[in-house]
């Protein structure tokens, strides 16, 4: 990869939109975790193992990952801890605002939802005076555990959200996309934004044309992935006017498509076929851990990629200022930061 471009990308304020907290402990978080973990008489070799082991997951096999790496994070303390270092991850890749998304998880005679809910909000706030970043909350719901959790999720996001109305902004739904039928879900997406929580669908990761539509109607302030909607990638020429026409911003992660095989390579990525037609899109990392990527290799794939230049690089990242869940107020911010940033490194006069 072109150092001066990796470099570029590293230093530009970015805003990271998709990624899931478990699936973005580094491998460094992870090992201090079994060791700690080892000490009090429980062996996580084989867990180590799988962890530094090949990155290159399918779908199926990343979905046994997050379990083995929920098996880890089994206590209040210990979400607080992988909260705050993936938390300082992003922050030392550039990321000036971050959406962190997880699904609200009890362990039997250790930590209850709430308390778990309570240790990523304490993170959160306790990180805003360490680091130089905007930190939100966007709860999970996963559609392999069905809908009775979906609503205790539900639940719990509305009261965490009253008592933290400036960390707690949307719900995600996510999990095995094999799993779990989407009319199931539509009376609780359609109850959180009635809630008014602000909605990241993940949508299309594998083909399913009927479920793409109803997600689509559903009119979520974003998508993830919408990896098989083009007709390229398995959708029809229908599903894909019907998301252009939308204009719902699309969350974009590279690296866990190609990783996970749903899209055959970088080339064949359909961030090309958005970009080009100016279709609102974010990059994401996913699971930086899980794929062991950054936000800033993501940036640099796609500027080696597509042939983007730094100024679209940038203009990319600014862009993605609109389709966060923030305040305006926190939105303006982010705005002058990218703008103080390129005038910096230009030395040119105002930028509008
Ligand atoms: C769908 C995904 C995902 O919630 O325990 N998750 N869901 N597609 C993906 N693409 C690879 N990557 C992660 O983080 C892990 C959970 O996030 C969802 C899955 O439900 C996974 O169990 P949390 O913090």
């Amino acid at each position: 990869m072109d150092n001066s471009t990796l470099s570029f990308c590293k230093k530009l304020p970015k805003l990271e939109l998709h990624a899931h907290l478990n699936g973005s402990i580094s491998d460094k978080t992870l090992l201090e975790l079994s060791q700690t973990l080892d000490n009090k008489g429980t062996n996580y070799d084989n867990i180590k193992q799988f962890i530094m082991g090949c990155k290159d997951r399918s779908l199926e096999e990343c979905f046994k990952m997050f379990s083995l790496i929920h098996s880890m994070t089994v206590s209040a303390s210990i979400i607080r801890k992988v909260t705050k270092d993936v938390i300082e991850d992003f922050a030392g890749d550039g990321v000036v605002y971050l959406e962190l998304r997880s699904t609200p998880r009890q362990v039997e005679g250790s930590m209850t939802k709430n308390e778990y809910m309570d240790a990523i909000i304490e993170s959160i706030r306790e990180s805003k005076e360490l680091y130089p970043i905007i930190v939100k909350l966007i709860v999970s719901i996963d559609r392999k555990s069905g809908v009775t959790e979906a609503e205790e999720n539900l639940e719990l996001a509305i009261q965490a959200k009253e008592a933290n109305p400036d960390i707690v902004l949307g719900i995600d739904f996510s999990g095995n996309p094999a799993i779990g039928e989407i009319d199931d879900f539509i009376p609780v997406l359609q109850c959180a934004q009635k809630s008014g929580f602000s909605l990241a669908i993940h949508c299309a990761e594998v083909p399913c044309e009927l479920e793409t539509k109803k997600i689509l109607q559903l009119n979520p302030e974003r998508l993830g992935h919408a990896t098989c909607i083009h007709p390229d990638a398995g959708g029809s020429d229908e599903l894909w006017k019907t998301l252009i026409e939308s204009k719902i911003p699309v969350e974009l992660c590279l690296t866990s498509n190609v990783k996970t095989s749903t899209v055959k390579d970088y080339r064949n990525h359909h961030f090309d076929h958005l970009y080009k037609i100016g279709h609102p899109i974010v990059l994401g990392t996913d699971d930086k851990g899980v794929f062991s990527t950054s936000l800033s290799d993501e940036y640099c794939i796609a500027a080696k990629t597509f042939e983007l230049d730094n100024d679209q690089l940038w203009q990319l990242s600014y862009d993605s200022i609109n389709y966060a869940f923030a305040s305006e107020y926190e939105k303006e911010k982010l705005q002058k930061i990218l703008k103080d940033w390129k005038q910096n490194i230009t030395g040119n006069s105002k930028i509008d």
